[in-house]
């Protein structure tokens, strides 16, 4: 079924970089991807502006994206990865005829995504995400002093998982300021072939969506309204989710979604109200990213992601339940 976003039309920003990246038969969550230049294109690399916050938050709020090519240490993602996939290593889920940093699966594990597992106590890992050149970026983005999520997403997704739907963060993590970033880090290289994540340009600007879905949450209940089955409903019933088709809602929004050929030490970063999801995997290694975020220090942080009295965040679920007339 088609969602309610999926019919909406609008012009692409001016700043729309045409090149398209060469890689055929794309696909995203099956579907095939129309690489046509008004389509799908490269990010637009923003390193030139690092000194200038202005102009940071200027293209930010032009494009709902900065992109910034290589400008992580890359001993530092490599210290990570090699961290990670010798935990992966150690449960199994990868093929040990190969270098376990090149991270190739076994095909009879499912390899998904279990954050605690992979980013607990893993200090290589804390250092890049959450020290030098990942803060004075965010400072100068900013303009003051940050803070960040105790919760760390982290993704393993081999050729077999399916890629990451449609959506914006803001439905998962909208309960404090909405001046919030995520910074989406690969930790290795991720190419093309290995499904790396994609934006959809200018969807932060999106009307309907800040009218409607932007204004949902997860793990709100509908106090004044029942499912079916006698059960309050949620207020965002697919989790999120914007649709199943995401060559689908581009088409209809008319806006191009963007990547590229990611090296180990880039760093994307996206506001909680950018569209976003997943190319297929179709390469041969598992696609190692961490999502992470940032926001000042000052403003109000949502408590499902925040370590309280040295528990661990609550994250998603009945502990994160709150009752609303919706
Ligand atoms: O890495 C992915 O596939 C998904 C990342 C994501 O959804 C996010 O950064 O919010």
């Amino acid at each position: 079924m088609k969602s309610q976003f999926e019919n909406r039309k609008t012009e692409p920003p001016a700043s729309y970089n045409a090149n398209m990246v060469a890689a055929p038969n794309l696909t995203m969550m099956g579907h095939t991807v129309d690489t046509t230049p008004d389509a799908f294109g490269q990010l637009v690399d923003s390193t030139a502006l690092l000194e200038d916050g202005d102009a940071l938050r200027a293209r930010m709020a032009d494009d709902g994206y900065l992109f910034l090519r290589g400008h992580l240490d890359r001993d530092q993602v490599a210290a990570a990865r090699l961290e990670i996939c010798r935990r992966l290593a150690n449960m199994g889920y990868l093929d040990e005829r190969y270098p376990i940093i090149e991270a190739i699966p076994t095909h009879d594990k499912i390899c998904g995504f279990d954050p605690p597992a992979l980013t607990m106590d893993n200090e290589p890992l804390m250092r890049l995400l959450y020290a030098g050149r990942m803060i004075t970026f965010y400072e100068s983005l900013l303009g003051g002093p940050v803070s960040h999520f105790d919760y760390t997403w982290f993704r393993t997704l081999n050729p077999n998982c399916p890629a990451t739907c449609p959506h914006c963060d803001v439905v998962y993590m909208g309960r404090g300021t909405h001046n919030l970033y995520t910074s989406w880090t690969p930790i290795g290289d991720a190419p093309i072939e290995d499904g790396p994540l994609c934006i959809m340009q200018g969807s932060h600007r999106v009307q309907k969506l800040h009218d409607h879905y932007c204004r949902t949450d997860v793990d709100t209940v509908c106090r004044n309204r029942k499912s079916g089955d006698g059960q309050h409903r949620l207020q965002s019933p697919n989790f999120g989710r914007l649709s199943n088709n995401p060559p689908r809602l581009r088409k209809n929004l008319g806006l191009p979604f963007l990547t590229t050929d990611f090296k180990a030490g880039d760093l994307l970063v996206f506001s909680i109200f950018t569209i976003h999801c997943g190319l297929d995997n179709v390469g041969k290694r598992i696609r190692m990213s961490s999502d992470s975020r940032y926001q000042l220090a000052c403003e109000a942080q949502d408590e499902r992601w925040i370590s309280i009295g040295g528990k661990p965040p609550i994250a998603h679920g009945e502990h994160a339940r709150q009752e609303l007339v919706c």
